[in-house]
């Protein structure tokens, strides 16, 4: 029964593949040493994200779910007709349910359509298949820019595109405003688009949501090495590296780096890389941008979207807006 509820698309599986060595070889051999934070999420990295959302310093997370539950009541007012829900990186889903609780009472039938680059979607699909009868879930497993491609040729049915967490602050602004094109080109008119972005706020409150004292982001952040260690055979030895995330104010975002602790060399077989950092080199792993509320409107608009609402918690911690084309 939940087979036929159930599929997946994988577009671009054996490129997602060859493009991890071939990008790993690019970053960490140019002269400012990065890994991309796509990366992070091999089943390991994704189930280390999932004890990030837990721990009390990661405010994000409980803070989205808190304006979620305003949304159960204050978004089906949005909703005219029949909506699909598509959510671009939802991995393990949890917050999703949240949504999926006043689509699947409302309507008869609810289609689902998570794009997530990581194999833990074939997981939280199951599981929302045994929760909601009446749901139906096409998973795409593949980058964004893959998954809002397949989206672009599937059908005339409305969808309510949702972005979360604020994934988005991975970008760098340029990307970012491609990527918003690429979501505003997919739509078609009446469709929306829910983005749940990171405000700007005190530093401090900041810098501990990325350095908590369990020390569980340390490990995310460690984990890609030994996912490229493991895939791309290297011989990264962590405990050659430490952590390191700090708050750019001029720039508006968290840095996340890995720090050599010593002069080392690091051969990753696949890529055909020989690595030499110094003591105290960093390679960036990720940027997780903040914002404030005038930034957003202005972005939004000027990728041509109409603004339809803004929802915040109490605190102003955290943001979720919901555009139309
Ligand atoms: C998934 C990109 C939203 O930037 O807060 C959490 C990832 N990195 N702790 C974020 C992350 C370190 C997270 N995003």
């Amino acid at each position: 029964v939940v087979d036929s509820r159930l599929q997946y698309f994988k577009p671009h599986a054996t490129k997602i593949e060859k493009t991890f060595a071939e990008e790993i070889s690019s970053t960490l051999g140019s002269n400012s040493k990065s890994i991309h934070p796509k990366f992070f999420y091999d089943n390991k990295g994704s189930e280390l994200f999932k004890q990030i959302c837990s721990v009390s310093e990661y405010y994000p997370t409980r803070t989205e779910i808190s304006i979620l539950q305003k949304l159960q009541t204050e978004l089906p007012p949005f909703l005219d007709e029949d909506f699909r829900l598509v959510e671009l990186g939802s991995g393990s889903s949890v917050k999703t349910r949240l949504i999926l609780d006043f689509f699947t009472s409302s309507q008869k039938n609810t289609e689902y359509f998570p794009i997530d680059i990581s194999e833990i979607l074939t997981e939280s699909s199951e599981e929302l298949l045994n929760d909601y009868k009446n749901l139906t879930i096409t998973g795409i497993i593949d980058t964004y820019e893959g998954g809002l491609e397949f989206l672009k040729t599937y059908d005339d049915k409305k969808n309510l595109i949702i972005f979360l967490g604020s994934s988005f602050g991975n970008f760098s602004p340029i990307d970012g405003y491609k990527f918003l094109e690429k979501v505003y080109s997919t739509m078609k008119p009446g469709d929306l688009f829910l983005i749940g972005l990171d405000l700007v706020k005190d530093k401090t409150i900041l810098e501990s949501a990325y350095n908590d004292s369990e020390g569980i982001t340390a490990k995310f952040n460690l984990n890609v090495l030994s996912r490229i260690n493991d895939e791309l055979d290297a011989d990264f030895d962590l405990k050659n590296f430490s952590h390191y995330a700090i708050y750019n104010e001029k720039d508006q975002r968290i840095e996340m780096y890995l720090k050599s602790l010593a002069d080392q060399s690091i051969v990753v077989s696949k890529s055909d890389l020989e690595l030499k950092l110094q003591k105290d080199e960093l390679i960036h792993t990720e940027y997780s941008h903040k914002y404030r509320l005038s930034q957003i409107h202005d972005l939004l608009d000027d990728v041509g979207f109409e603004l339809k609402h803004t929802w915040l918690d109490d605190k102003k911690h955290f943001s979720l807006t919901l555009v139309s084309k």
